[in-house]
This record gives C-alpha cells, sequence and structure tokens, in this order.
C-alpha cells in the first residue's frame, strides 16, 4: 500500500486508533492506579486481550505500539504484529523519546528522538509497523507555550514526518495542547491556531507528503481548572472552526487524543464535531486512556475473565466509532452497555 493509501485507511469511517504506546514509565503509573505490579508478563497480558477483540475488525483502524510490544510474541505464538494484522488492523509504532526540558527556557518541553531515527524506521518496517507517530506537548499559563517551544517542536515533528515517510510509512503528527491549567476554551483555541500554524509551516519546509500523514491534535477545550465550563455543541463549533482555519485540505483526517477526558466525553465530544463536519476530512480517534480506562479496570479485577473485559473494551471501540459516523446517542450508550 501507498502512504496515502495507508493514511486513508487509518481514518476509514466507522473506525479509529488504538494508542496502547505507553511508555514503560506512563505503565506503571496506569498499574498502579489498578493495584497491579507493573512487569513485562501484565503490560502483555493487557495489552494482548485487547487486540484479540472482536472489536479490533470492526472499529479499530491502527493500533500504535511501544517498543517492546512490537518486537513481543502473543501467548498463540504468534507475533504481536501479526496478531493485529489478523484481526484486520494496522500496527503503528511511536517512534520519539519524549519530551525533555528544552535548553534556554524557564520549564517547557521539547520532543527528542531525531537522532538515528532514519535506521530506527528502517527496523521498525522489517519488523511489521506501517505507520510511526511522534507527540509534542504544549502547557498553557501566562507566557506559555513561548515562541522558543512552538518553533522547536514543530521544526522536530515536521523532520520526524520527513523521515517516516521517507521510510514508506505514514507519520503521525501530534502537537497536544495540554488540558492543564485555567485557561478557557478561547484561549485553547488561539493556542492550538499557533501551534497547527506552525507545525503545517514546518511541515511544508520539510516537504512532507501532507496526503500521506494524519494529525493527531487536542479537542479545543477549556482547562481542567477553567471556571466557565463548556457546552459539548460549543466544544464542537470551535474546534472545527480552528481545524479548517489550520489544518490544509489535503490532510485525510484527523485523529483526537482524548488528553484526559472521560471515555464519555471523549466519546460525545467525537460525535458532536462530525454531526457539523462539513469538510472533506474524516475525524476519528486515537484515543489511550478513553477507550482503555474501564477495560483496564475490569483486567485488574480479575485478568482471568477475558470474555468479561473484552466484552468493556468492545462497548467502548464501537461506542466511538458510531461517534465518527456521529451516530452516538445516550440511547446506543444505554443499550450497548446493557
Ligand atoms: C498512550 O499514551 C501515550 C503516552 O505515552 P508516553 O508514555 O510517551 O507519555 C500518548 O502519546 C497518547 O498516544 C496520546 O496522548 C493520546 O492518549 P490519550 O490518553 O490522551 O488519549
Amino acid at each position: 500500500m501507498t502512504i496515502e493509501e495507508i493514511a486513508k485507511k487509518m481514518v476509514t469511517k466507522g473506525k479509529g486508533i488504538l494508542a496502547a504506546d505507553e511508555s514503560t514509565g506512563t505503565m506503571e503509573k496506569r498499574l498502579k492506579s489498578v493495584n497491579v505490579e507493573c512487569t513485562e508478563k501484565n503490560r502483555l497480558h493487557f495489552r494482548e486481550t485487547l487486540f484479540s477483540s472482536s472489536s479490533m475488525k470492526t472499529c479499530i483502524s491502527g493500533v500504535i505500539l511501544f517498543d517492546e510490544t512490537l518486537r513481543q510474541t502473543s501467548s498463540s505464538g504468534i507475533s504481536i504484529t501479526e496478531l493485529i494484522k489478523k484481526n484486520g488492523s494496522i500496527p503503528g509504532i511511536k517512534v520519539d523519546k519524549g519530551a525533555k526540558l528544552l535548553a534556554g527556557s524557564d520549564g517547557e518541553k521539547v520532543t527528542e528522538g531525531l537522532d538515528g531515527l532514519r535506521e530506527r524506521m528502517e527496523e521498525y518496517y522489517k519488523l511489521g509497523a506501517r505507520f510511526a507517530k511522534w507527540r509534542a506537548v504544549y502547557t498553557i499559563s501566562n507566557k506559555h507555550p513561548s515562541e522558543q517551544c512552538i518553533n522547536s517542536n514543530a521544526h522536530a515533528l515536521a523532520r520526524y514526518a520527513a523521515l517516516v515517510q521517507e521510510a514508506k510509512m505514514v507519520p503521525i503528527v501530534e502537537p497536544e495542547v495540554l488540558m492543564d491549567g485555567d485557561h478557557t476554551i478561547d484561549k485553547c483555541y488561539e493556542v492550538t491556531s499557533k501551534v497547527l500554524a506552525e507545525c503545517y509551516k514546518q511541515l511544508a519546509i520539510h516537504k512532507v507528503n501532507l496526503a500521506g500523514t494524519v494529525l493527531k491534535p487536542n479537542m479545543i477545550l477549556p482547562g481542567t481548572d477553567c471556571k466557565d465550563k463548556a457546552s459539548t455543541e460549543e466544544i464542537a463549533k470551535k474546534t472545527l472552526e480552528c481545524l479548517k482555519k489550520n489544518v490544509p485540505s489535503n490532510v485525510p483526517g484527523v485523529a483526537f487524543l482524548s488528553g484526559g477526558q472521560s471515555e464519555l466525553e471523549a466519546t460525545k465530544n467525537l460525535n458532536a464535531i462530525n454531526k457539523i463536519n462539513d469538510t472533506k476530512m474524516n475525524f476519528t480517534f486515537s484515543y489511550g486512556r478513553a477507550l482503555q480506562q474501564s477495560a483496564l479496570k475490569t483486567w485488574a479485577k480479575s485478568m482471568k475473565e477475558i470474555n468479561t473485559i473484552q466484552e468493556v473494551f468492545n462497548h467502548r471501540a464501537k461506542m466511538n466509532g458510531a461517534s465518527t459516523e456521529a451516530k452516538w446517542s445516550e440511547k446506543l450508550e444505554k443499550s450497548s452497555a446493557a
């Protein structure tokens, strides 16, 4: 498949991406929150349980993996990438090395991982990955994000994207404006616009073929500590407006991150965005926490109840799949859960 075809498949209507690329440190936090020891065996068991679910075929277009998982073998003896492919989904790989302190700044971060990336991409392709992911993070405060932070992260994202396409894979470009803080929804709109504009400027400079990329942005939301809450309709309207203004129309689709929203909020908001989507772009999900939280809790209670864990995951995947086509409703949520 060409990178344009892979990108289109990743944002197919009715499906979305499972972000299961937590690094070991993040996985440690997630497993600690449900009182499970963070061992390699446990990480594999949880992930394999999800990757073997029936919704993989119907609702999951791709799975983002962490380096460790890409190299693992499932309990049935086939590799994890084969398991994902067998279930009709595309394996992908997180290739950044994390957000590190940006020299010369007052605590802002820049994502690292470009050194040796060309060679790593060759290996990842051989291991079966067909797309990659790189996440940049931006915090909002009176003085942040700075131009230095916006420019250096956009530059790194563009260099990453060019290297991924050189390896015949699709780059997911993930600039995440964090929800932390008491900023208003309009501030989030303003910052996200600046961040996206700089990303697309740099992607153009680095000659990235946008038809072979997928954007993974935050939705436009008020900060978690903001007193003025926003309605689902306002979130949808402002998110769509911000993306229409800043994302070139040859980008085939957008796969939102959930960023700390609850499972239900993330589903509702995506549904509302799709209700008013009047662009040619497909809007789908690339959720980590908002797809896995309930399944993780169920798994932690009883790891042997594979069917029950998978039913919980299937339900969430199905609800998000429906929201990519604006077909989700409270009624569907209840009847499917039942
Ligand atoms: C799955 O979580 C990823 C975090 O990995 P790190 O260990 O490198 O922090 C993260 O990049 C994720 O893909 C996105 O943030 C989306 O996840 P959420 O939970 O925000 O939907």
